[in-house]
This record gives C-alpha cells, sequence and structure tokens, in this order.
C-alpha cells in the first residue's frame, strides 16, 4: 500500500511536530477543540479525548458532557474547560441540548468539534448529534457512537463543506458499510478507501497498521502501534490527538493540511505507545501512559 500524497508517515510528523512555536505564540494560534462525549458509565472516553487534545498540543480544550460526569471529566486535568449538557434519564447527552441557541452557544468560538467517545448510542443522543452535525460549519472528527449514529444516517457525510475524519475501528466500519468485520479486514484498503472517495472523509481505519483513506484515494498505511493498544480507551485517546493536530494544522483546511494533520496523529499515538511499552509491557500497558510519552514522540527524530 502506497501513500500517494506525497507524504511519509515520520515526514508528516516531522514537518509538524518539529516546528518550534515562535516566540509571540499566543494560545488562539493552536485552535480551540469541543470535545462532545461521555454517558453515565463512559466519562473516561469524554475525559482521555479532552486530555489527549490538550496534551497534542491544542490552545483550549472544551468538553461538553452530561451533567452529571462534569465533575469526572473536570478531574482529569485542570487545564479543561467544561460545558454541562442536559442529560436524560439514562444519563445521556439529551435532544434539548440541540435547540438552536444552546447549540449556537456550544460551538461559538471553536475550531474542530470532536464529537463520539462513550456518547453512547440512545435515540435522544442521536437526534442531537445530527443537529450537531446538520448546524455546525466546523472541521469534524467522528469517532465511536457517532459513526453507529451515522451508520443510520449516512446522507449525513455527505455534502459538508469541511474537513469530516472518521475514525472506525473494524467493528464501527462494518456498521458503517453494512458489512461484517470479516469483510472490512479482508480487503481493509478498498474498504477504507471506496468510503472516503464515497463520502468525500477521511477514513481513518483503525487496528494493527492503521490506514489512512484521504478523499482523493490515496491510502497509507502506519507502522507504528503495537498490540498493548489493544484495551479500552486507546480509540479515545486517537480522537484527541486528531482533534488536537487539525486545530493546529489545518487551520487553513486546504485538502493537503488536513491529510499531514491527520497522518502526523495516528504516526504519533502509535510512536508514543511503541515508546510506552518498552517501560511497561503489552500486558500492562494503560492507553493514558500512551499519552503521558507524547513528549517522546513529539521529539523523536527518525
Ligand atoms: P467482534 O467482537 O470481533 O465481532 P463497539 P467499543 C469489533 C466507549 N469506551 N479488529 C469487535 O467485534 C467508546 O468511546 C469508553 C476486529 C468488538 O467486539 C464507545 O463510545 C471507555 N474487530 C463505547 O465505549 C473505554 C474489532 O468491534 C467490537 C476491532 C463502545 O466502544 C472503552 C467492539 O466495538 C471505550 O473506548 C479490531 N481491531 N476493534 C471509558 N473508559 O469510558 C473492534 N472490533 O461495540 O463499538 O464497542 O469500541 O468498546
Ligand atoms: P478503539 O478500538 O477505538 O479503542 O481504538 C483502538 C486503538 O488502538 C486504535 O488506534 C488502534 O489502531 C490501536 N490498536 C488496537 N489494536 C492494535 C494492534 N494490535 N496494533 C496496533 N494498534 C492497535
Ligand atoms: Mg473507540
Amino acid at each position: 500500500i502506497i501513500s500517494t500524497t506525497g507524504l511519509t508517515w515520520s515526514g508528516a510528523a516531522a514537518e509538524v511536530s518539529h516546528k518550534p512555536r515562535v516566540p509571540d505564540s499566543n494560545k488562539g494560534m493552536f485552535g480551540h477543540v469541543l470535545v462532545v462525549g461521555g454517558a453515565k458509565g463512559t466519562a473516561g472516553a469524554a475525559a482521555m479525548a479532552s486530555v489527549s487534545a490538550l496534551r497534542a498540543g491544542a490552545g483550549l480544550v472544551t468538553a461538553a458532557v452530561p451533567e452529571s460526569i462534569l465533575p469526572t471529566v473536570a478531574r482529569a486535568a485542570l487545564e479543561l474547560m467544561t460545558v454541562p449538557l442536559v442529560q436524560g434519564k439514562h444519563g445521556e447527552i439529551a435532544r434539548v441540548n440541540a435547540d438552536p441557541e444552546r447549540l449556537k452557544f456550544l460551538i461559538e468560538k471553536i475550531t474542530v468539534l470532536a464529537v463520539g467517545p462513550g456518547i453512547s448510542q440512545h435515540p435522544e443522543t442521536a437526534e442531537f448529534v445530527i443537529e450537531l452535525v446538520r448546524q455546525s460549519r466546523l472541521p469534524l472528527v467522528l469517532d465511536a457512537d457517532a459513526l453507529n449514529i451515522v451508520s443510520k444516517n449516512p446522507e449525513l457525510l455527505d455534502g459538508s463543506q469541511r474537513p469530516v475524519i472518521i475514525t472506525p475501528h473494524p467493528g464501527e466500519m462494518a456498521r458503517l458499510i453494512g458489512g461484517s468485520v470479516k469483510d472490512v479486514q479482508a480487503d481493509r484498503e478498498n474498504t477504507a478507501r471506496n468510503f472516503a472517495t464515497r463520502h468525500q472523509v477521511t477514513v481513518v481505519l483503525k487496528g494493527w497498521r492503521t490506514l489512512i483513506a484521504h478523499p482523493n484515494g490515496a491510502v497509507a498505511v502506519n507502522t507504528t502501534g503495537n498490540p498493548g493498544m489493544a484495551k479500552g480507551g486507546s480509540g479515545d485517546i486517537l480522537t484527541g490527538i486528531v482533534a488536537a493536530m487539525v486545530a493546529q494544522y489545518a487551520r487553513d483546511p486546504a485538502a493537503e493540511n488536513v491529510a499531514a494533520a491527520v497522518t502526523a496523529a495516528v504516526y504519533l499515538h502509535g510512536l508514543a505507545a511503541d515508546l510506552a511499552v518498552l517501560e511497561q509491557d503489552e500486558h500492562t500497558l494503560l492507553a493514558t501512559d500512551t499519552v503521558s510519552h507524547l513528549c517522546n514522540a513529539f521529539r523523536y527524530r527518525s
């Protein structure tokens, strides 16, 4: 599998991660990521996505989560800002959050939206996500349950004049194409490419040797990462890193900027895990250990 974008993985990462910030940098230059995530029982997914967006360099990160889990999410990092969302009976994000005034307040001053980690598949939440996607024009990272919502409403992806990056694992990809995990894994390259070109989105098909399929049909295979990452939380962390890289390096959303930001994010996530596993072990590695090693991944020169 070859990259026809002209980007190599380490090249894309080097281009963005080794570039020093200008001395008079301010946080406004590095974007404001809004993570919409969480439900009762999955506060961790929203927290991990948010903290990794901070660690990956976003200027500001706000987590919008159901009100009952907000204290837990806020405790994950003092640097995080939070917005409480009205929740339904089961601790899920309620439909009412999509009221025009609330939605306007939620997304004003945001650079990139990251939607999905731990949000559940509750129908009320699905209605909220559908409105959020329809009413916003911001670059969008969709993961986890947001992808399950897209599977049932595929038209959501079409015709949006902004970068859309989806980060399915094979189970989520199978739901997106209405097939089985076996179908996806039998031809990962074409599965990812066909979806990317058809819907004009960037597909990050996760797993051993994660693929990135670009809207122009180019596909690249990542060489970092290890089986220690096959543990809850890894994908939630990738979502935060992708959103932060897009917020910093694709402010001009030209296709090549989006490609470089996403490529670097996937590469650095796997590299951080490869460095973390040297201190841990494939059994004991936690997804959050990867976040602790992101600094070494950013500094790494191949
Ligand atoms: P199988 O079993 O092989 O048929 P789901 P989830 C498949 C949140 N989390 N290769 C596999 O299918 C997430 O953000 C919260 C092959 C597997 O059983 C989501 O919102 C956490 N198959 C929500 O939970 C930490 C693969 O997909 C199925 C595959 C549900 O997310 C955990 C599972 O997929 C979690 O991140 C592969 N490489 N990878 C927290 N601390 O708050 C996956 N599959 O049913 O979409 O469930 O991914 O656990
Ligand atoms: P998720 O299933 O959403 O938590 O995402 C899992 C994350 O861990 C993705 O970034 C995968 O690429 C990564 N991952 C899972 N298993 C492996 C593996 N065997 N080798 C490399 N990366 C993996
Ligand atoms: Mg996941």
